[in-house]
């Protein structure tokens, strides 16, 4: 697609959801970096950033870059959406602000106060699992044995959903999540599942099926209370089940990554458990899981000496953003001592993950229940990678872990 007359900016051949650049898309993030502050994709006729200060600039702007026509590519002012938006994701203010202000009290700091003996527990037991497995001399897999155990244990039991069938949250995700992207064969993959698992997804957002108090239920008491209609809340639910697993798992995974990549950094993590939040926020700065995120443009929009027709999709690389030298000082170098604060892993602005102080508490909890008894992650076979349109995300990864 063309680029607009009155947009001054380099244009690329790069397809951002190509099989190669999701592999690895950190040298392409380096071209476009370089090309300058904002480049034209072609190929979807879309502006996009990998630059820090311009990531940041258009997630901090919500008038300018609304997220109710999506934040995927497809543009739902022009192509119907492939489900019924999201009351907090795919909406701005007014809407957004109802939704975000109850979602915002549900994960408050103090909730997390609440949950974290739950959490804590779970973490301790499952790692302990996991290393008397190592010490029989048995071969774990990072993904499936942890990244993907934890988080489907602990966030579901927080928002008061049954034990059976939750693998269904981890094809939803991922196929929401390939749903930003094109339509290309990865969405046309995950979508060939979707039915049975919307279905389901769906059937647990019903009040019946939520464990009273739990996160899903405070939800339908805000509609009792009038903040929100009561066909609304299971639809604040299916945000939950949507956005609250796939990503800490991602995130789990990739930090996991790191530290059997950087054995002397997992020495340093070792010899101070209390560098396990910091080493977590290191993994989310270094590997994101989300990668990228559109806005919209509702109107013409000036900006940097550019004008940007109304309707144009602007494609925010959060990973790329993450790795900017006008940032981060040695940005590719993993150290978990390092101040990584200001990354765009959760976003920022009035759609900043809702949800980050329980990401972050299962990053913590995990992460320093392998530091207390863990001094070195050996990987023993190549880890694999499963490419998704807007996750960073690991399918299996065979390690071992040596007891301190
Ligand atoms: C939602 C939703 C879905 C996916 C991601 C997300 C990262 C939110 O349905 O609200 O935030």
């Amino acid at each position: 697609m063309n680029r607009p007359d009155t947009l001054n900016v380099p244009e690329m051949d790069i397809d951002p959801f190509s099989t190669d650049f999701l592999a690895m898309p950190y040298p392409d993030h380096e071209r476009m970096r370089q090309a300058g502050p904002w480049v034209w994709l072609k190929r979807y006729g879309i502006l996009a950033t990998c630059r820090h200060a311009q990531v940041k600039a258009v997630l901090s702007d919500h008038v300018n870059f609304i997220s109710s026509a999506g934040v995927g590519l497809a543009n739902f002012n022009q192509e119907a959406p492939f489900r019924p938006k999201s009351l907090i994701l795919e909406a701005d203010p007014p809407d957004h602000t109802r939704a975000r202000t109850i979602l915002a009290r549900i994960l408050s700091p103090k909730t997390v106060a609440q949950i974290r003996e739950h959490f804590s527990a779970e973490a301790e037991s499952l790692v302990d699992r996991l290393l008397a497995r190592c010490r029989d001399g048995a071969v774990i897999d990072g993904v499936k044995d942890l990244a993907e155990v934890y988080p489907l244990k602990v966030f579901p039991d927080a928002v008061g959903l049954e034990p059976e069938g939750r693998h269904n949250l981890l094809l939803y995700g991922d196929m929401i999540f390939n749903a930003f992207g094109p339509r290309n064969e990865l969405l046309q993959r995950a979508a060939e599942k979707v039915q049975p698992v919307t279905a389901w997804i769906m059937h647990h957002c019903q009040r019946e099926q939520l464990r009273p108090g739990g996160f899903g239920d405070l939800i339908y008491q805000a509609a009792d209370q009038g903040e929100i209609s009561h066909q609304e809340a299971p639809m604040l639910v299916r945000s939950f089940l949507s956005a609250g697993v796939d990503t800490t798992v991602n995130g789990l995974g990739n930090a996991l990554l790191c530290l059997a990549q950087h054995p002397d950094q997992m020495e340093k993590l070792h010899a101070d458990p209390g560098l396990a939040r910091s080493a977590f926020e290191e993994s989310l700065r270094l590997e994101s899981a989300v990668q990228t995120f559109f806005r919209t443009t509702p109107h013409e929009v000036a900006l940097e000496g550019l004008v940007i027709p109304p309707n144009t999709k602007v494609l925010t690389f959060l990973a790329a953003a993450n790795r900017d030298e006008r940032q981060w000082p040695e940005p590719e170098k993993f150290d978990i001592q390092r101040r990584a604060a200001g990354h765009m892993a959760f976003g920022t602005g009035i759609h900043a993950c809702v949800g980050q102080v329980v990401a972050r508490l299962e990053g913590e909890l995990i992460l320093n229940a392998i530091a207390r008894r863990v001094k070195r992650i050996e990987l023993v076979g190549e880890p694999v990678r499963r490419l998704n349109n807007t996750l960073r995300a690991m399918s299996s990864m065979p390690m071992r872990w040596i007891p301190a």
